[in-house]
């Protein structure tokens, strides 16, 4: 039996849920953290480690996979699961996004985005149509709809026509996407901060139907309260019985108040990127794991985590692979961020099926804003 691409909810907590997404290459327990896999790796993990730390499903980037090594190519080696071997579901977004923050000269018309490659100049267009048969070459689990992250700040005039376009590519991309057991399709929510556009546009995408929602264009240097007042009269517009997702979220205390405000997905560089560069997280804040306060420090980075960087190292030994630019230093803080991750989200959805949310999100701000010691 193949499996429908499906999302059970299974209790909610206020407007925090805890649910299943099941997808052609298994389930996906919410509320959920994708890392992020950018260029067919989540880079300097591998795959059964991502894995070790309950991560189900991992995010790969139509505009980096379409530049290099190329999507066809992909395809004939058998698809993103078999080239990078992760055997689990993956999301890929939709290139939009990552075309306007990284591509040169480019060019926005109501067909697409022509641009040249960050990499090597060679001239490409990126359609609503082109992105879908990239992210089924890709044999992406989840795909994400064509869009226009709508920059921050923006007139209202601009948010409502980078919003409409959106809307229109939405429409091209469901129109374009091949419907497979198991695989979903999902339709991105823009708008900027203004609730007539946000409305306008889960409604419009509603009409055009899709298996789940992302609320898109947020994280984009507005800021954590205007981001959660804008998902406070978002995710209310959006259908209950399909999951949620945030692009692009972000901080531990981001995800625990999105989570708190009904958003069921989310994916972030900040766990890998900041593992590279010394960044540790901890149930009491970030530490920078360069600093020379560190160098003689025989405890765990932090002592309730199971990863292997916690479980076998000191914070001395970790210090002393930073400062000599050793390899296993990134592995091993990549490793341990992604497993702070998932973490995190395992005590939410624990606290969501047990009716205690808000207990723990209170609990997780003030241990945050301890600091370490
Ligand atoms: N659209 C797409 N990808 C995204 C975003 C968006 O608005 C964001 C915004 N935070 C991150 N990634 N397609
Ligand atoms: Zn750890």
């Amino acid at each position: 039996m193949l499996t429908q691409f499906r999302f059970d909810l299974h209790a909610t907590d206020g407007a925090a849920r805890l649910g299943i997404v099941h997808t052609a290459h298994g389930p996906m327990d919410t509320p959920a953290f994708m890392p992020v896999g950018t260029a067919g790796t989540v880079k300097a993990m591998l795959p059964d480690s991502v894995a070790a730390t309950g991560a189900q499903t991992i995010l790969g980037n139509t505009y980096h996979l379409m530049l290099r090594p190329g999507a066809e190519r992909i395809g004939r080696l058998g698809g993103l699961h078999e080239f990078m071997q992760w055997q689990g579901p993956i999301l890929t977004d939709s290139g939009g996004f990552q075309v306007m923050s990284l591509a040169k000269l480019r060019k926005m018309t109501e067909e697409g985005v022509a641009f040249q490659s960050h990499i090597d100049g060679s001239k490409h267009l990126l359609t609503p149509e082109r992105s879908m048969q990239i992210q089924h070459l890709l044999d992406a689990d989840i795909t994400m709809a064509f869009d226009e992250c709508t920059p921050f700040p923006a007139t209202p005039e601009q948010a409502a026509q980078s919003m409409r376009l959106s809307m229109r590519w939405a429409k091209r991309s469901k129109d374009a996407f091949v419907e497979r057991p198991g695989y979903g399709l999902f339709g991105i929510v823009q708008g900027g901060i203004h609730h007539d556009l946000r409305q306008e546009s889960a409604e419009a995408l509603q009409g055009i139907g899709f298996d789940g929602y992302a609320v898109g264009g947020l994280a984009v240097g507005e800021g954590q309260e205007l981001m959660f007042s804008t998902l406070d009269f978002t995710t209310p517009l959006l259908p209950t019985d399909r999951p949620r997702y945030l692009m692009g979220v972000g901080k531990p205390s981001d995800i625990v108040g999105a989570v708190l405000r009904g958003i069921d997905m989310f994916d972030c560089v900040m766990p890998t990127r900041s593992g590279r560069t010394a960044q540790g997280f901890t149930r009491r804040g970030t530490v920078n794991l360069r600093n020379a306060r560190h160098q003689d420090d025989p405890r765990p980075l932090d002592e309730h985590c199971a990863c292997p960087a916690c479980r076998q190292y000191s914070r001395a030994y970790l210090h002393h692979l930073i400062r000599s630019e050793e390899i296993l230093g990134p592995m091993l803080l990549t490793w341990h961020n992604i497993q702070f991750y998932q973490d995190v989200m395992k005590g939410l959805r624990q606290a969501i099926g047990e009716g205690r949310v808000q207990d723990f999100a209170r609990d997780f701000l003030a241990t945050e804003a301890l600091g370490d010691i």
